[in-house]
């Protein structure tokens, strides 16, 4: 009697073993579920609370422009470094509607965060203001949209020292007088306007007095548009002593038109190239010096605010203050003209003593 009672009592201890041990049974699968349940919630807390990889899209103004490149690889680093996924788009032409599209497909993605290089300043309103009303967190960077349309801007550089210190080099090569021409982007690209209205404002100094801007054409930041734009203002003004190009597409395809025509004598040109494009430019003469920042650190710092957005360290309002991986020290959201920004920093001047250390990086 007492042997029976101490099998039935081994019978069941084996029993109770298995289904620990995650055995086969329809009780025994409810327990095994519940141990994988409190897993998964470990899993979710170190990825950061929902256990799925944040999504960072990144929308450029279109393809095919080199800086464009640049500012999508900064971005796609920072997002690997801190373990997001990034999204990286652009238009084929540098329109309103095609980010318009690219933006709407996003929205239904339900990213994270969309950062945007803006083709136009109001026109991303409404679904840039549908992407927040989802909980989509928005930035723009480099051109920007306006206040209400995002929830911080990334700026490259002061937009003030940006403007005035073209006007102060093209009046220096032209030695303070004669005519020169402004080749700029799309007419509707706020970064490219903004520093013309700082140009303009430079010029109404006394010292300018005999520096006059004859026009303002656009290239639109399409190689063959800018090309057939300087050719143009060739044309319309034969006196014209100088070209300024605010975007890296127009500076590269002005100086080329110049070297080509072998005009190097008569026009010269400057604004904000890349040192890649510019190299052969700033060594032949055609463009004594030119300005820039670090376009692969802009999009790197977007998508640091992009995640600080999204972990909700920031909301963009002023004085909030993040750190960006291996930017040096703490990035202070400040507020400008309208709305507030993260300044990455000082323009650089690039000219013959220089552009060979850089001309590789960017
Ligand atoms: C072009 C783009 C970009 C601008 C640079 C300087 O590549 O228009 O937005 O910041 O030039």
């Amino acid at each position: 009697m007492k042997k029976n009672w101490m099998w039935q009592l081994l019978v069941v201890f084996f029993l109770v073993l298995l289904v620990a041990c995650g055995g086969d049974g329809e009780t025994s699968g409810d327990d095994a579920n519940s141990d994988n349940g409190s897993d998964n919630t470990e899993e979710e807390n170190a990825d950061g609370g929902d256990g799925e990889q944040k999504r960072h899209a990144f929308v450029f103004k279109n393809t095919g422009n080199p800086y464009g490149d640049k500012m999508m690889e900064g971005f796609e680093t920072a997002i690997e470094e801190i373990g997001g996924e990034s999204i990286l788009r652009a238009p084929d032409q540098p329109t309103v509607e095609g980010q318009i599209q690219i933006i709407e497909e996003l929205i239904a993605q339900q990213v994270d965060s969309i950062s945007v290089t803006a083709n136009d300043y109001d026109g991303l309103q409404p679904v840039l203001t549908k992407a927040m009303n989802q909980g989509i967190k928005v930035l723009s960077a480099d051109s920007s949209v306006n206040s209400d349309s995002r929830m911080v801007h990334i700026n490259q550089a002061d937009p003030e020292a940006i403007g005035r210190t073209l006007v102060q080099a093209v009046s220096e090569m032209i030695d303070n007088e004669g005519q020169f021409a402004i080749l700029s982007a799309t007419s509707q690209a706020s970064n490219q306007n903004l520093w013309i209205e700082w140009m303009q404002t430079e010029l109404e100094n006394e010292e300018y007095a005999d520096v006059e801007l004859v026009e303002v054409a656009y290239g639109d930041d399409l190689r063959d548009k800018s090309v057939s734009e300087t050719e143009a203002l060739l044309q319309s003004h034969p006196d014209l002593k100088a070209i300024v190009a605010p975007t890296t597409v127009g500076i590269a395809a002005a100086s080329k038109v110049i070297t080509d025509k072998e005009l190097q004598d008569e026009v010269v040109v400057t604004g904000l190239g890349l040192p890649s494009e510019m190299a052969e430019y700033i060594t032949n003469g055609v463009s004594p010096w030119m300005y820039l920042w670090n376009p692969i650190d802009v999009g790197y710092l977007t998508g640091y605010a992009a995640n600080a957005l999204a972990e909700e360290e920031i909301t963009g309002d002023e004085g909030q203050s993040f750190e960006a991986g291996d930017l040096e020290g703490q990035f202070v959201i400040t507020e400008s003209e309208d709305g507030t920004e993260i300044l990455l920093g000082e323009p650089f001047r690039f000219d013959p003593d220089n552009i060979d250390e850089w001309k590789d990086v960017y």
